[in-house]
């Protein structure tokens, strides 16, 4: 079994700098040998393969910014996951911003068309571009997995949107599950609703526990446990006490072990197919709350991976 890093030192998909170092960061903690010691092998060809891509002009298309570049580094990561989920390896994506699920996702439903997606998350980063309120596209990515309506209208995104030349599967709404959301904007809120995507608030995390939330979340997907899954973990999910270096905390977050169970919930399954962990931003805080979301960010990864309590 083979762990294969993808480390997206990206920010393009935000406003706030820094983002792009969260990769860095977790693998000079040792993520790697964290990895290493629970029996993994561990495949890395560092990050430079998406720093690399620049673009001159980028103009917003209306109100979504930096839409080639967000682009092209999602259709770049699509590919090396998809690349890594080929040579049997499980992606391990390191961000960067959150609009890189665009790319963590396509490639594994490029290779695994029946893979589910649990969105771990403060927010449901499903805005649609008629209702972005920032036109930063980290709060866009469920809605261009989904094919929205207006979603076809940034035709940079094409290679992802348009159905009629691609061969990554759409993701459907009965295939992802939200969990952790707490500020969620009034477009968002009817998106889900329209669409019947199933999600589970902070409310609901308080109501009912994690643990039975992790078994409704996993009901609500994957009720016979045989679909592949793509956890894509926001640590903004976190409350702001335990993982404090991020874009954009909100306050009444997953506790530190509310956050673990949810990836040990995970590996539990032995579906896990691919994770991303994104939204690290070293660079807005003082080196003791660094300090502390780089290792909470790794023993997540650990987790998800199969470390035990016991
Ligand atoms: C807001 C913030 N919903 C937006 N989204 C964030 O810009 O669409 N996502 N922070 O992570
Ligand atoms: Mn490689
Ligand atoms: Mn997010
Ligand atoms: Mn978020």
């Amino acid at each position: 079994k083979t762990v294969a890093i993808v480390g997206c030192p990206f920010s393009g998909g935000q406003p706030r700098a820094g983002v792009d170092q969260g990769p860095i960061h977790l693998v000079e903690a040792g993520i790697i040998d964290q990895i290493s010691t629970l029996g993994w092998k561990v495949h890395f060809d560092g990050h430079h393969q998406f720093e690399d891509i620049a673009v001159e002009h980028d103009p917003p298309r209306g109100i979504v910014k930096r839409p080639r570049l967000v682009s092209k580094i999602c259709e770049s990561v699509s590919q090396a996951v998809g690349k890594h989920i080929q040579n049997g390896a499980l992606p391990l994506t390191l961000g960067g911003d959150h609009s890189l699920a665009m790319g963590t996702i396509a490639g594994t439903l490029s290779k695994h068309p029946n893979a589910v997606v649990i969105w771990v998350d403060a927010h449901a980063d499903i805005n649609s571009v008629n209702t972005t309120p920032t036109g930063n596209v980290h709060g866009m990515p469920a809605a261009f997995l989904l094919g929205l309506p207006s979603t076809e209208t940034v035709p940079e995104f094409s290679w992802l949107t348009d159905k009629t030349n691609s061969s990554i599967p759409r993701l459907q709404a009965n295939s992802i599950v939200f969990i952790g959301l707490r500020d969620v904007d009034p477009g968002e809120k009817k998106i889900l609703k329209e669409n019947g995507i199933t999600a589970f608030s902070m409310h609901e995390v308080d109501k009912y526990g994690i643990g039975e939330v992790m078994n409704r979340a996993l009901d609500a997907v994957n009720p016979y446990r045989d679909r592949p899954i793509h956890l894509t973990f926001d640590v903004d999910a976190l409350d702001p006490s335990v993982a404090p270096s991020t874009g954009t905390p909100v306050r009444g977050g997953l506790t530190f072990r509310e956050g673990h169970y949810i990836c040990e919930a995970i590996a539990e399954t032995g579906l896990l197919a691919a994770f991303d962990l994104v939204e690290v931003n070293p660079s807005l805080t003082d080196d003791f709350d660094v300090k502390q979301t780089v290792s909470v960010g790794c023993s997540l990864v650990r987790s998800a991976l199969g470390e035990t309590l016991l």
